[in-house]
């Protein structure tokens, strides 16, 4: 029998965090779990995958690193993912230094902590399709050259090379996931896809709002949570660590997202106007559902990629399993029944 290992999750509390923790309770690790402290537990993410009786708790903010070390000597953990952060990219323009201070200075933090006090340990970075930004090609490989378009892509790519350069330093065994967006119906309301499935599904049921959205027109290549965090651990268990994209392949617009969502919810809508002035309207009614107010546009966005797994599939044996059609049906179906039962969620 193998010897039990010990994963430590940060951001154990966020979308990522809950999938992987589930994953790795399943593959009988011994997981710690670590947020930051806040007067109230935020734990229904875990609650709802049924893991926090399965997980060890722990306070641990990115920011302090004497915090890190600490917890790093008293649990010992094989393998940390590293997924705590300030994820959103819309706030990275608002709060660039607070963003670069956790995503970007942080990763560098928890590397700098455990060459000092554990060096064997393996660290998974959670890296972001943000870091390409603007591209010549719309495919992108690991090999692809990056132009960040938000400050929470130039934090992103800054934690990225430091993976790279302590891999090469030190030898430390750390990989980067260069994931494309994924969702869930865990995924919190900052981010469109559930920002779109949450309020269809109220309006579904009655509810009187108006689903208000920025850009209709930008896309993403959008895949399943649960998916991607398999291949998380997958590169932890390579012999070499080395980086990977995970993605889809396929990119949707935000304008087929909420029509999608729209049928999964038995809402059918149309489109009248342009730019700001777009509506969305309820085919059989010609009710508004849908507008576009500037305030959700960004400064600059980066270009609609798409992700090229060809590495991920030969070398994880890693593939998505889980449609576009399949995910936004799976949101709409959990965010209709938190409607029905009259459940604020995130
Ligand atoms: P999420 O749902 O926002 O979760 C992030 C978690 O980080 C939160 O639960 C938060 O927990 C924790 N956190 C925030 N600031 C922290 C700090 N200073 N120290 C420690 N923990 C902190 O995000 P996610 O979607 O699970 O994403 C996980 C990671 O992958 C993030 O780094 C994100 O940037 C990256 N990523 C996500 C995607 C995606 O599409 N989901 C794609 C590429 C990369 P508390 O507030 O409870 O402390
Ligand atoms: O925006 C457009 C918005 O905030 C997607 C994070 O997980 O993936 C995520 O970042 C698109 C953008 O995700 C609204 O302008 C239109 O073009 O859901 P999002 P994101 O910015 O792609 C990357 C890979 C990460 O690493 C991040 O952690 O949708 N959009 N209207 C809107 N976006 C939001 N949030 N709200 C709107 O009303």
């Amino acid at each position: 029998m193998t010897a039990q290992k010990t994963a430590l999750i940060t951001g154990v509390t966020g979308q990522d965090g809950a999938y992987l923790a589930a994953l790795l309770v399943a593959k009988n690790y011994r997981v710690i779990g670590a947020s930051r402290r806040a007067s109230t537990l935020n734990l229904p993410r875990l609650a709802a995958l049924d893991v926090v009786k399965d997980i060890e708790l722990r306070t641990l903010d990115v920011l302090d690193p004497t915090n890190v070390a600490r917890i790093i000597e008293e649990v010992a953990p094989d393998e940390i993912y590293n997924l705590g952060g300030q994820s959103s990219v819309q706030t990275s323009f608002q709060q660039p230094i607070y963003t670069s201070e956790v995503i970007g200075l942080g990763v560098l933090r928890l590397l700098e902590m455990v060459r000092l006090v554990k060096p064997d340990t393996r660290i998974y970075n959670a890296s972001s399709s943000e870091i390409f930004g603007h591209v010549d090609t719309l495919m992108v490989s690991e090999d692809t050259p990056c132009q960040p378009r938000s400050p929470y892509g130039v934090a992103k790519l800054y934690a990225h090379w430091a993976v790279i350069n302590y891999r090469e330093a030190y030898d430390l065994f750390a990989a980067s996931g260069i994931l494309f967006n994924h969702e869930s119906p865990l995924r919190g309301m900052d981010f469109v896809t559930r920002k779109i499935t949450a309020t269809l599904a109220q309006i579904a049921c009655g509810g009187q709002q108006i689903l208000s959205l920025g850009n209709l027109d930008n896309a993403r290549d959008w895949g399943f949570a649960g998916d991607y965090v398999e291949a998380m651990w997958r590169m932890l268990q390579q012999d070499k660590a080395e980086d990977f994209i995970i993605a889809s392949g396929h990119k949707h617009s935000v304008r087929q997202f909420v029509e999608q969502a729209g049928q999964a919810a038995g809402l059918d809508i149309v489109w009248q106007g342009e730019g700001v002035n777009e509506v969305g309207l309820e085919r059989k009614t010609g009710r508004q559902l849908v507008g576009v107010d500037a305030k959700f546009y960004r400064p600059s966005e980066p270009d609609a990629l798409i992700g090229d797994i060809t590495k991920a599939k030969n070398q994880l044996q890693w593939q998505p399993t889980v449609s576009f059609d399949r995910l936004v049906e799976m949101m709409i179906d959990e965010d209709m029944r938190r409607a029905r039962d009259g459940q604020v969620w995130f």
